[in-house]
């Protein structure tokens, strides 16, 4: 079948309760057969956070393709394009190979002593003179558990700065953020398999079909299937969910809260909600109560310009459904008001009591694979283990663990979130900055500052990367790591499942794995403990799982029970996995007990408003017993809305066959081929008015700076313009400036503003107008045809793979 023409493969469908049939993809380099294969490896796809479990096929040392695992619990053997395709990056011929550092100038070649030891010169001559908070950690979610607890406790531990986030911030710091307000404690209650049994989803800001495309078959193969669930899609654009959806709502960007206060108050107003539950198992309400009151369908429906009917329609679905699961994504994390939107998904399943059953799940989603591991092992600055830096009881325990003072972990006020860091670098105090396996010269907002930021003089760039990023253009020194494939760790997707990947081949040239260039760090600088032994006691990767297993023990995440040995040959399995629970752990919060009392809690919440984060005496008085936390939240206008001078909204997002600023798909072919280059999508009713065309040459402009970009004609809401966000200027031609020429990359539109509460930046709300710089000349835009950028006019040829993107698929059993 052709995967890039065909995302999600056949169909097998199956009824509410059943188990999902298997079926099993593979894609092998044309001339390759199975039997040719040396050596089929163990790993999970890192290109989302679904965590597809797969097998790496080796021929002669090389990677030479991927088959999806059978048995494994997140995939049944589906493996979506990136996955199938995308592993080809790690054999491109630019790949770094030896380390750089910058003389005169210029980056030029180096060793690994040479690099490593201008690193820990600066970071040893600041420590000296400015002290700790003179450095600063940015990593990624895109490494290994054993990577980030390994950082974190240099971080944290070593070198006591509190200025440590990960790209996570970007990501999903709102679902930590949402969870911790609802839970107190961060932790994803749903599991994949509440889509088996639900007989209502909803996915508000979240084209799963798009980013999770592996999960959203399992969707498809439901709606095929007997008794099919109902779909609540709430999104601006017409994606593919939005196709297939029950009731889709298209609310005016910067909204959620006005629309989920509208949706809440017909639940509750109807009596949809189960009142035991929410006596027996949360604080809150009342308030909830009277604060949704306040929003009454008719309003919710103008503010939010969706028709009121269909407002109804949603919530009676919601409020009747016997088994709702609900997914949140970016759509919500990276809007206007983030958390106290997120949070009040959680509130419609407390008030209904939805909660760890069957069907009943909360999946405020993850994006990027090893995203939850950033957040579970403190390389986001948490504490790690869900700890919470408010309680001295906590980090005298992680101190313990650590063999090092308590008052070295800095804990003094919360950890310093990316935005406020780059302020840091800004204003001078933040002198030493190590970026891993994140580029943020692409994907921070308002680029042309973020530029101006990392070219500074005084500070230290160091870059670790598979690829000469554009971020690592502007390093001093510049890192090559072995990359998926060719390390071996462990990640955790968003419904808690953990993956041992291995090593299946060698990195190219010089490149070391992220975890070694870690160690050796902390040897150079003499990281010790307060014994004086080495602050750092384990060498290799399954040395450091041990380690954060200890780490784990009686925390919400407990790992105690997994190991690489129960990890190898089978599914994932989800924590927590101990004593108590030795095959791991379905759902949380079954029996309606939480992690949330306050000498347990990770966090003791924040004020939506300010961001604040509560006193433990206050969370003490509004949570003794440690139940739910239904937070209400009013709805506030927008920062930034639309004007005469810039009269649409813009939100940027995903294409399918991309992954973030194309490090790695923009270097595999078929992936590259279906979405070529950057485009603007426009409702039919807004290019009609402008008299524009598709394939037009348009300029999209903000306040902070300007994109060109070839005009999509699509079924996104009037009004609104979407711009990708995949095209940075890696592969600028040779000559022109990153940035100068051919402004290309999404962020050079957006604004310096972020949630109060996640410190999320609000890539999706912004002000934008719209010139022609040039007509189509009747070429339509190259956007792809299969996903939410379908063309609303025939004419367009549609994205196919040909037989470069055909892969095998296999229906049936357990092979
Ligand atoms: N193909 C692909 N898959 C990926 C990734 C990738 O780069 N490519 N990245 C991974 C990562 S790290 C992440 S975080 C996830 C992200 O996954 P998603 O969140 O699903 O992706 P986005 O396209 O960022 O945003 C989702 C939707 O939010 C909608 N939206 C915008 N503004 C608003 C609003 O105000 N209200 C509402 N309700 N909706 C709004 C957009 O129209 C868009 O369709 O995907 C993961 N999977
Ligand atoms: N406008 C706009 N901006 C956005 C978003 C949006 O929707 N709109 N989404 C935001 C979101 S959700 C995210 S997650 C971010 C993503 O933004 P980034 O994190 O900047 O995106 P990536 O391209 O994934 O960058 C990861 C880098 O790590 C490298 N890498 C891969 N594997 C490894 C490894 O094992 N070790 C090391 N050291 N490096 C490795 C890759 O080559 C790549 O350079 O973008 C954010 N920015
Ligand atoms: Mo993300």
């Amino acid at each position: 079948m052709d995967r890039i023409a065909e995302p999600w493969g056949s169909r097998t469908p199956y009824g509410s309760g059943r188990q999902w049939p298997v079926r099993v993809d593979t894609y092998l380099e044309p001339g390759i057969d199975e039997h040719d294969v040396d050596a089929w490896v163990q790993s999970a796809s890192v290109l989302h956070s679904n965590g597809d479990g797969l097998d790496i096929a080796v021929r002669d040392g090389r990677v030479v393709g991927v088959r999806g695992r059978a048995v494994d619990r997140v995939n049944h053997g589906r493996l979506g394009p990136k996955d199938l395709f995308g592993w080809q990056a790690n054999s491109s011929v630019d790949r770094l190979t030896v380390p750089l550092i910058r003389r005169d100038g210029r980056l030029v070649e180096t060793d690994w002593d040479t690099a490593m030891a201008a690193m820990v010169d600066r970071a040893r001559q600041l420590l000296a003179e400015r002290g700790p908070s003179s450095i600063g950690f940015y990593t990624s979610g895109q490494l290994f558990l054993e990577e980030y607890y390994t950082l974190a406790l240099i971080g944290h531990g070593g070198i006591g700065t509190n200025h440590m986030d990960g790209n996570t911030r970007l990501c999903t710091a709102t679902a930590a953020a949402a969870l911790k307000q609802s839970f107190a404690c961060d932790g994803q209650p749903g599991s994949y398999t509440d889509i088996d049994h639900a007989d209502v989803i909803a996915l508000y800001g979240h084209n799963m079909a798009e980013t999770q495309t592996v999960l959203w078959s399992r969707v498809l193969d439901r709606l095929a299937g007997p008794n099919p669930p109902a779909i609540v899609c709430v999104d601006p654009r017409e994606t593919p969910v939005a196709r297939l959806a029950t009731v889709h709502l298209a609310p005016r960007p910067g909204t959620n809260v006005m629309l989920m206060n509208g949706l809440l108050n017909e639940i509750v107003h109807n009596e949809w909600i189960d009142h035991d539950y929410i006596t027996a198992h949360t604080v809150g309400f009342e308030e909830l109560r009277a604060r949704i009151a306040q929003y009454p369908a008719d309003e919710v429906a103008h503010v939010c310009d969706v028709p009121v009917d269909d407002l109804r329609a949603a919530a009676r679905l919601l409020g009747r459904a016997e088994r709702l699961l609900s997914t949140v994504l970016q759509g919500f994390y990276q809007s206007h008001q983030a958390t106290a939107a997120a949070v009040q998904v959680d509130n419609v399943h407390l008030v209904r009591g939805m909660l760890g059953k069957p069907g009943c799940g909360i999946l405020q989603m993850n994006g990027q694979p090893t995203a939850q591991n950033t957040r579970e092992c403190g390389a986001d600055g948490d504490l790690p283990a869900f700890r919470n830096w408010a309680n001295d009881a906590h980090v005298e325990e992680l101190a313990r663990i650590w063999n090092i003072d308590p008052m070295r972990i800095p804990h003094y006020t919360a950890p310093t979130h990316l935005m406020q860091m780059m302020r840091y670098v800004e204003d001078g105090s933040l002198r030493w900055l190590h970026v891993s396996g994140t580029n943020p010269a692409v994907s921070l907002p308002e680029l042309a500052r973020v530029r101006q930021i990392l070219r500074q003089d005084r500070l230290f760039l160091v870059v670790q990367d598979m690829f000469l990023s554009e971020t690592a253009q502007l390093a001093d020194v510049v890192l090559p790591v072995a990359g998926w494939g060719e390390k071996t760790g462990t990640f955790t997707n968003v419904d808690r499942t953990v993956h041992l990947s291995e090593k299946a081949v060698d990195p190219p040239g010089q490149a070391r794995s992220d975890l070694e260039i870690f160690l050796d760090f902390a040897d150079r600088l003499g990281l010790t403990d307060k014994d004086g032994a080495p602050l750092v006691k384990w060498r290799t990767p399954e040395e450091a799982f041990e380690a954060w297993k200890r780490c784990t023990e009686g925390r919400p995440c407990d790992y105690t029970g997994l190991s690489y040995d129960k990890l190898r040959g089978g599914s994932g399995i989800q924590w927590p996995c101990n004593d108590e629970y030795p095959d791991g752990t379905e759902r949380l919060y079954t029996d309606g007990r939480f992690f949330s009392a306050p000498q347990v809690c990770e966090s003791y919440g924040r004020d939506l408003v300010t961001g604040a984060p509560l006193e433990p005496t206050e969370y003490r008085a509004m949570n003794p017993l440690g139940k739910a936390i239904i937070k209400a939240a009013e709805y506030l206008p927008p920062h930034e809305t639309v004007s005469e001078e810039y009269p649409y909204h813009l939100i940027t997002g995903r294409t399918l066959y991309h992954f973030h600023t194309r490090t790695k798909t923009g270097r595999v072919p078929q992936l590259q081929d279906a979405a070529p280059e950057v485009w603007v999508e426009m409702s039919e009713h807004d290019a009609y008015a402008n008299e524009y065309r598709e394939g037009d040459l348009l300029e999209v402009g903000t306040a902070r700076g300007s994109v060109r970009a070839r005009l999509r004609v699509s079924g996104i809401r009037p009004g609104v313009l979407f711009v990708p966000f995949h095209y940075g200027y890696w592969d600028t031609p040779a000559g022109h400036e990153p940035g100068d020429g051919d402004p290309r990359a999404a962020n050079e539109l957006t604004i310096t503003d972020w949630d109060p509460a996640s410190k999320q930046p609000l890539f999706k709300a912004g002000a934008a107008r719209v010139e022609r710089v040039a007509a189509s000349e009747g070429v339509p835009s190259a956007a792809p045809t299969t996903t939410a950028s379908r063309p609303v006019r025939a004419g367009v040829t549609q994205t196919t793979g040909g037989p470069a993107g055909t892969a095998d698929e296999m229906i049936g059993e357990v092979v």
